[in-house]
């Protein structure tokens, strides 16, 4: 008992002097920033309702049609504002080696003095609010607390829905002390526009933007940048990845992680509905966005999701495409940059026909084949509480995760990349991942459909240098004895007229069965230089209307091309200078030899 009241006490002082900390750094941000008001957020509801009445009030968000779309409003950003900002992203550490050539880099003095002086006085006649965040289940070892302080009702009101931000994260606050997020939107300057991140300091700075990726910094700063750093030193990973459970008809549950680049599907591939063909099947969701993933004590992987909410893309959401988005989204959820109805309903390309009047992202009146563009933003999204969401997992509050068993890489590619594919080993799933090439998308500002590295789509997200980060994943065949299966997939195949060859969404449940099956050592494959590909009958699920010759084109592997596509990569490895691992370069030798037209590989089923 005794032992008990001790560790309770010291738990307490422990909580204690976090709390003074706290306080004292929040005092000396104002001090510089200069505020007119510090108001520390509880995160309640009548919190989140007087923040959104203000902003209503002063014109920043427009009230929703009450009646279709209860409590829900539209916010219309600066038109230069829309997307993250890469270009204006650092990573800042003393050495400029450690953070590689996948990222932007700055010296930490030099980024703390210049960003110092754009802070000073920018909160004047301001109120900057106080946002205390827990990632991750309650009570959980894996979760983490960080504060953000900003100076917009904007990021506040979004914070509140995706994180779990008030005294519930105070009472976690512990030893470990807490990440500190600083955000002005300053004068939205976009040629004055900084993301900084300081791993060292767990201090991240944003000034000029107030797009959700640049600004909720619980986000992409916190959970993937600095966490990656994190996860590094302390031996586990912080992934740009959804997580799912997939249900089969006897009640059977795999859990699989999924790492797509921005815009790339993770969100509708979460909060996928079976296709009626697929009766008893069910994806239960866990996360859409964001993995973190520890080795338990049986040295299993095991996932959390750190965030509470959505941050996604509003495009080609529908009843048709994704009912159980449009169901979530009806109520309680701020739409950024959609174009607005008459009537005050919310719309975008790809929801259905277009009401006759229509208003377009920037308030604009908005007439098909006339106005230039598109009505709603290519990148524009909607933040809703993942309490919403009809398919939520029970396990999503599990303070110790779920375990994965499958790891899935994938992105847009139009051409080249089979439907789905399965890796020999780790390594070579590692590679898959490290090999990653991709159609850039309207996420992050810049030109949309050029083809990038984006390794293990970390390649904006990962806050030091990127060959570590292979040599990261790949120390877990030392550290696990449990490793998941890796595949690839993707669903973004074109065909000679331009369009889509797979049917993706709800049919995607046909690609994640194989997996489920190849898991369970049951899915009939065949052996190709590239990996393990599905037989052809083991894709033809009854009721799926396509057709053979199409599901083998889905399949095919052009080994030319694909020698082609390893140059690139060779290309790429060899700009990442001497830390890259040599394991990854001898997996790529492999896939070299394998491609080799006297390569002989056994056509039966694996
Ligand atoms: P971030 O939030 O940026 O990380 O993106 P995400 O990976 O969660 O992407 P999301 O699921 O929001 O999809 C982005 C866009 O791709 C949306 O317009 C989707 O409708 C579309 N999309 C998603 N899955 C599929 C698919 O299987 N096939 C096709 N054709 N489009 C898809
Ligand atoms: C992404 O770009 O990958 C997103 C949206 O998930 S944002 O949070 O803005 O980065
Ligand atoms: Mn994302």
């Amino acid at each position: 008992m005794r032992v008990c009241k001790r560790t309770a006490l010291t738990d307490k002082t422990r909580r204690d002097d976090a709390r003074q900390r706290l306080a004292e750094w929040v005092d000396s941000v104002a001090k510089i920033t200069k505020p007119s008001r510090v108001s520390w957020c509880t995160g309640s509801e009548e919190e989140f309702h007087s923040l959104v009445a203000g902003m209503v009030a002063d014109g920043v968000l427009i009230k929703l049609n009450e009646r279709n779309y209860p409590n829900c409003y539209l916010y219309r950003s600066d038109p230069k504002d829309v997307a993250r900002s890469e270009e204006a992203t650092f990573i800042c550490t003393k050495d400029k080696d450690d953070v590689g050539p996948t990222n932007n880099w700055m010296a930490s003095d030099e980024a703390q003095a210049k960003l110092r002086k754009n802070l000073d006085g920018c909160m004047i006649g301001r109120t900057m609010y106080v946002i205390p965040y827990l990632l991750g289940p309650v009570n959980s070892p894996y979760s983490q607390v960080g504060v953000e302080l900003t100076d917009s009702p904007y990021v506040a009101a979004n914070m509140e829905i995706m994180t779990k931000a008030g005294p519930l994260a105070l009472q976690h606050l512990n030893a470990d002390g807490f990440v500190k997020g600083v955000h002005s939107t300053c004068t939205l300057d976009p040629t004055n526009k900084y993301i900084c991140h300081f791993p060292d300091e767990k201090l991240i700075m944003s000034l000029n933007s107030n797009y959700g990726g640049n600004a909720l910094l619980s986000k992409k700063c916190h959970a993937l940048r600095l966490a990656s750093v994190m996860a590094r030193n302390e031996g586990w990973l912080a992934e740009h990845m959804l997580i799912i459970g997939i249900e089969e008809p006897d009640g059977t549950l795999t859990y699989v992680t999924g790492a797509f680049p921005s815009a790339s599907g993770k969100t509708n591939l979460a909060m996928l509905k079976p296709p009626d063909y697929m009766k008893g099947w069910n994806v239960w969701a866990i996360s859409d966005d964001i993995a973190w993933i520890h080795l338990d004590s049986e040295g299993k992987f095991r996932a959390i999701n750190p965030e509470s909410g959505f941050f996604a893309v509003a495009p080609n959401t529908s009843l048709k495409t994704n009912p159980r988005i449009m169901e979530m989204v009806r109520k309680n959820t701020i739409f950024t940059n959609v174009a607005l109805s008459s009537d005050k309903t919310p719309w975008w390309e790809g929801m259905g026909e277009h009401p006759r009047k229509l208003w377009d992202w920037q308030g604009r009146v908005w007439a098909a084949g006339k106005s230039p563009g598109s009505a709603a933003h290519p990148n524009s999204r909607f933040t809703t509480s993942i309490r919403q969401y009809p398919s939520l997992s029970p396990e999503y509050n599990n303070p110790n995760g779920v375990p994965v068993t499958a790891i899935i890489f994938g992105g847009r590619r139009s051409e080249l990349v089979p439907l789905v594919c399965e890796s020999f080993s780790w390594e070579h799933g590692v590679l898959m991942g490290a090999m990653l090439r991709v159609e850039t998308t309207a996420a992050a500002s810049g030109d949309v459909g050029v083809l990038r590295n984006d390794p293990m789509a970390m390649k904006p997200f990962c806050g030091y240098h990127i060959a570590d980060y292979f040599s990261h994943w790949l120390s877990f065949r030392r550290k696990s004895g449990k490793l998941p299966k890796i595949f690839q997939i993707n669903p973004f195949r074109v065909g000679r007229d331009g369009k889509y060859l797979w049917p993706g969404y709800s049919h995607n449940l046909v690609v994640l069965k194989w997996i489920v099956e190849r898991c369970q050592g049951k899915g009939e494959a065949v052996e190709t230089p590239i990996g393990y590909i599905p037989t052809t009958a083991s894709l033809k699920v009854q009721g799926l209307d396509i057709s053979e010759d199409m599901i083998n084109e889905l399949l095919r592997v052009d080994t030319a091309a694909w020698m082609d596509e390893l140059e690139s990569t060779q290309l790429f490895f060899e700009s990442l200078g001497e830390k890259l691992p040599k394991t990854l370069q001898e997996e790529l030798s492999k896939l070299m030899t394998r491609l080799q037209p006297a390569a002989t590989f056994s056509s039966q089923s694996h």
